[in-house]
């Protein structure tokens, strides 16, 4: 009888998810501590109403209060001492989350979409996958999210990182595994009538066993797909790897500070890569004329994950944006007109590339 009992109440419960993250078990121990700290305040405060009920309750039915006595010193303490452990709370919380939004500079970067009603995946090296990440254990990831439509949640129990996901910019976050094995992932927002649907795994692997994943079977990085996509989307009739007048050059833009018009300066991140592609007319570059096209709604938030990827990859003070593929072709004037013309142009003339390094044009 007592072991089916204990069977059934305690030996297969789970208090917490497993921890399987660098970060897990820190955040854990402020959890149990305010927990800890909760229930000891709200013992005592029963306690002391029990026992003030009974001390100070009415002997006669003619009794008045007691008035007029202060206690400086008592208030004083139950005021600053609740004061001090609010502040330390907070020191503690702050410090557990800029850790967790501050990436180290080492972490894989690895890009995300969240949409309706998955969440997919795309590595550096160019391995896709959906509702799967694959991650080595006992290196930093950093992940970097967007949504494709609604707000979703990217949850990952077993390393305790939550994140919303908005549309419209992208959101990082990280960690670092510390256990091999199948973790589950979730969108913990409700996101539609598939929202329930919206989940996954993430694949802890050794790290020679994730290199050996790594190698197999993709077809070339992201940085060299983002160069296709750079030259069909005709991105090059006007970037067009030398320094002319008609658009910036964006080889060593990726984390340069922009001169941006009207005086202000600007980091060039991710973010911002991002809106120069969907809302050109922004932020202007200073120096040049607002003739970007907006790309929005011809290119999704995986494209542009890839169009970033290749920006990325773009070493300063070197030629290695493509020039327009074929140069003796019609001047792209119309720039819708100069657009089809160069996928025409890209789709017959490209190979796929290997090395994302390798961006020197033929
Ligand atoms: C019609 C010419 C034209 C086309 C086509 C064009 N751009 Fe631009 N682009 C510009 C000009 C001009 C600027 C600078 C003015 C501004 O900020 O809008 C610019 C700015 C940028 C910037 C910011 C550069 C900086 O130094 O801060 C990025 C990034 C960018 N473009 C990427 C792209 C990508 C990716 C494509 C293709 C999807 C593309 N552009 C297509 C003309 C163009
Ligand atoms: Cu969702």
């Amino acid at each position: 009888m007592i072991k089916v009992a204990g069977m059934l109440l305690l030996l297969d419960f789970q208090l917490l998810p497993p921890t399987a993250s660098s970060e897990a078990a820190k955040l854990d121990s402020l959890f149990f501590f305010l927990v800890a700290l909760c229930g000891t305040v709200a013992t005592l405060i029963i306690i002391f109403i029990l026992y003030f009920v009974v001390k100070y309750r009415r002997r006669t039915p003619d009794q008045l209060a007691l008035s007029g006595r202060s206690y400086r010193t008592l208030e004083l303490a139950w005021t600053l001492i609740p004061f001090a452990i609010f502040l330390f709370i907070f020191y503690w919380g702050a410090k557990l989350y800029f850790n967790l939004m501050t990436p180290p500079e080492d972490a894989i970067e690895i890009n995300m979409v969240g949409r309706q009603w998955m969440w997919k995946v795309q590595h550096p090296e160019g391995q896709r996958e959906i509702n799967t990440l694959h991650v080595p254990l006992g290196r930093p990831v950093k992940l970097a999210i967007a949504s494709q439509d609604v707000i979703h949640s990217f949850f990952v129990p077993a390393f305790r990182i939550h994140l919303d996901v908005v549309p419209g910019r992208y959101r990082t976050i990280w960690f670092k595994a510390t256990e091999t094995g199948t973790f589950h992932l979730f969108c913990s927002q409700y996101c539609g009538t598939q929202h329930s649907g919206m989940k996954g795994d993430v694949v802890v692997m050794e790290p020679e066993e994730y290199a050996r994943w790594l190698n197999s079977g993709s077809e070339g990085s992201a940085a060299s797909e983002g160069q296709k996509l750079f030259r069909q989307l005709s991105c090059n009739t006007c970037h067009t790897g030398d320094s002319t007048a008609r658009a910036p050059f964006l080889g060593g833009l990726y984390g340069k500070q922009v001169n941006l018009q009207g005086g202000d300066t600007l980091l060039a991140d991710d973010n911002y890569i991002r809106q120069s592609i969907v809302d050109p007319e922004a932020r202007i570059v200073a120096g040049y004329k607002p003739i970007m096209p907006t790309f929005k709604g011809q290119v999704d938030e995986e494209q542009i994950m890839l169009l970033i990827s290749f920006i990325r990859s773009l070493k300063e003070g070197r030629e290695q944006i493509p020039p327009v593929s074929d140069p003796a072709g019609p001047q792209p004037s119309p720039v819708g007109d100069a657009i089809r013309q160069s996928e025409t142009n890209a789709n017959a003339g490209n190979q796929p590339r290997t090395n994302a390094n390798s961006t020197d044009q033929e």
